[in-house]
């Protein structure tokens, strides 16, 4: 590289990705043919419109890259019709409410503290500033979805279009009991799968369309562990012509044609044999990890896990807000993200917990014993409130990432 200011920075961010344990649930590591795609002389070409409709001359290329990845797709989610031109999964929401709403429309969506997204309705997005935005909550009790609840607040809201999914949801979401809500209300019931589009994939967690759901929207680089992007998938042949519309020229410009490359090779090795087990020992590690928190009497919300990820009250297991522990931990080369967990009392800034995820360190290879150990090791760290500890146990941390190198899709 000609630019060294850039490049060393990059050098610095390898060895950080090598280095660290990587517990964000919305990370992953992608395989190095998705890595060459992103990073391909696709990036030069301009294609606005879809394939067959282009503003531009030159879009031979483009058009069997985009038909590639929308027939790979229809094919992994069993879906009629796609969209994988979305730059992010809040770019797709933006798109699918554009498409089914008009300015000023109710929506009703989870709040940010019971785990939903910003994109889901919060007043500082468009989400929440375009539209008329309420929200629903966990039960204060066990923390999981009520749908009884949600159901007597979307019927004193009447909103046009009610989003089910979450950020930071540790439990399986019944999309047949949120499309009985929406139908009893009249609403269009879009599914938000971005963290948990893996599980759906491989058969681990209900597919939205089998209980006929409008709109899907996700990601594509968490569970699924692919190129960076959003996608909107539908069944209905009306509402794709509206979202297509409302991508580009909508929302949207010129198509990011070398992630779309990177999305084809994405929903690709999604379709192998092998994903499904990745995705299975996903889920086994979160949940060996989740039930180590809580054999050693630490606060985990819900009790569990069903997927990625789970959520620890480190305010009531530690003494410490998410954000000191989200600190402390990073002395011992642990990366996480603290978290607002339901009800907090904390700032999003400060929190009273953190996310644990397990895709990325997964795909790097640690086995269910290595996320034991590192649940040890967190705990160790967070119950002694000692940067000194947590320098120590880096040493461990090191041992137990060295290992795993050669497994990293790291060039
Ligand atoms: N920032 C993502 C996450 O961490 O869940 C959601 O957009």
């Amino acid at each position: 590289m000609n630019d060294k200011e850039i490049e060393l920075i990059i050098l610095d961010e390898v060895k950080r990705q090598k280095e660290f344990v990587q517990l964000i649930a919305s990370e992953n590591f992608v395989s190095n043919d998705v890595l060459k795609a992103t990073g391909s002389i696709l990036t030069n070409k301009y294609a606005e419109g879809y394939p067959g409709k282009r503003y531009y001359g030159g879009v031979e290329n483009a058009d069997r890259i985009e038909n590639i990845a929308r027939d790979r797709l229809k094919k992994l989610f069993n879906a009629k019709y796609v969209n994988v031109q979305p730059h992010s999964g809040t770019q797709a929401n933006i798109a699918v409410f554009q498409a089914l709403l008009e300015p000023g429309d109710k929506i009703l969506g989870m709040s940010l503290t019971s785990g939903g997204h910003l994109s889901h309705g919060f007043k500082a997005s468009s989400s929440g500033k375009n539209y008329t935005a309420f929200t629903y909550e966990v039960s204060k009790e066990n923390n999981e979805l009520d749908y009884d609840e949600i159901l007597q607040i979307a019927k004193k809201v009447k909103p046009k279009l009610i989003i089910a999914g979450a950020s930071s949801y540790p439990r399986k979401i019944d999309f047949s009991k949120f499309k009985e809500i929406a139908d009893k209300v009249g609403a269009y019931l879009l599914a938000d799968v971005a963290h948990i589009i893996g599980l759906i994939v491989t058969g681990n967690h209900q597919n939205p369309f089998d209980v006929g759901v409008d709109v899907v929207t996700s990601t594509t680089h968490k569970t699924l562990r692919g190129a960076r992007g959003g996608i909107i998938l539908t069944n209905d042949e009306e509402l794709s012509k509206k979202i297509d519309s409302a991508v580009f020229p909508g929302t949207q410009g010129g198509p990011l044609v070398h992630v779309i490359a990177g999305k084809a090779i994405t929903f690709k090795e999604a379709l192998e044999p092998e994903f499904k087990t990745y995705i299975e020992n996903v889920i086994e590690n979160s949940s060996a990890m989740a039930n180590k928190f809580i054999e050693k009497g630490k606060v985990v919300s819900t009790n569990g896990t069903d997927n990625h990820l789970f959520l620890v009250n480190t305010k009531k297991s530690f003494g410490l807000t998410g954000k000191q522990s989200e600190e402390l931990l990073w002395n011992a080369n642990i990366v996480l993200n603290k978290n607002v967990l339901p009800f907090d009392e904390e700032s999003p800034s400060i929190t009273s917990g953190i996310r644990i995820g397990t895709a990325a360190m997964t795909t790097a290879g640690l086995t269910k014993n290595d996320f034991i150990k590192l649940a040890d090791i967190i705990i160790e760290i967070l119950d002694s409130n000692s940067k000194e500890i947590a320098t120590k146990k880096k040493l461990e941390v090191l041992k137990l990432l060295g290992r795993k190198y050669e497994k990293f899709n790291i060039n």
